[in-house]
């Protein structure tokens, strides 16, 4: 069981990089769950339609709230099953986005938003953590190139994405990774699967 994490900002690459890497664990004959933060499940998915596209004003702790309220089902219905039945699993965003948009973008206490992550989690920990590194304005462009409507957290003005971005690229701990991905998708590709192939080794010889 391997829970691998592709974060970053807006437009990094994740959404693609992370169908790429369920192709590539698929043709080597492992089975492989992904899943999108917020959402995933019915309960997660009408969380993201409130938090992303819902007309009015939420403040920072509103939001933190329903994406852990997201974050818990999909951990409890889909990621710990999954984990559980031996397959890999694909999360494009997870706990490092809180700490990036709610707490780095937000302003909302640090420790605090750590216990209540966990709570929601239950304490699960992803095994690798890849972060695409992409400034702000070539995420944009790609977003814009993609022809993606904007959510309300995209909405936020510069000074917000510079925090996230900050945070991201600051983001330290056990699994973390950072790649460039301003690279072309094969080099982010080749990058992210050598320290796929790191973890799986690991996790297969059950060290991790
Ligand atoms: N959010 C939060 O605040 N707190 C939380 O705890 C969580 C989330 C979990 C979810 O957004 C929003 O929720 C997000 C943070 C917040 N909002 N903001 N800001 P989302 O799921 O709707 O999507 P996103 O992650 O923000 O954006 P995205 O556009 O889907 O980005 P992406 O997945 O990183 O990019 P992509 O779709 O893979 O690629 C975008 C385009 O670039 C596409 O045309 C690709 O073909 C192209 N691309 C990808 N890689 C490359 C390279 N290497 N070179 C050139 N072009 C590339």
């Amino acid at each position: 069981m391997t829970f691998i994490v592709v974060e970053g900002p807006e437009g990094a690459g994740k959404s693609t990089l992370v169908r790429w890497l369920a192709e590539r664990f698929q043709a080597d004959g492992r089975p492989v769950v992904t899943v999108r933060e917020p959402g995933g499940t019915p309960v997660a998915e009408a969380a993201r339609k409130v938090v992303l596209h819902f007309p009015h004003d939420l403040a920072a702790a509103e939001e933190l709230f329903l994406f852990l309220a997201a974050r818990a089902h999909v951990v409890r219905t889909v990621i710990r099953p999954a984990l559980e039945a031996g397959h890999v699993v694909l999360a494009d965003r997870f706990e490092l986005s809180t700490m990036a948009y709610q707490v780095a973008g937000g302003g909302l206490p640090y420790d605090e938003v750590v216990r209540a992550n966990r709570l929601a989690t239950g304490g699960l920990v992803s095994d690798l953590t890849l972060v695409l590194d992409v400034p702000v304005a070539v995420g944009r462009e790609r977003q814009r190139a993609a022809r993606k409507v904007q959510d309300r957290i995209e909405r936020q003005d510069d000074a917000f994405h510079r925090r996230v971005l900050e945070a991201y690229r600051t983001a330290r701990g056990p699994g973390v990774v950072h790649i460039d991905a301003a690279q072309s998708k094969k080099a982010v590709q080749d990058a992210a699967w050598r320290e796929v192939m790191t973890v799986t080794a690991l996790s297969t010889r059950g060290v991790s």
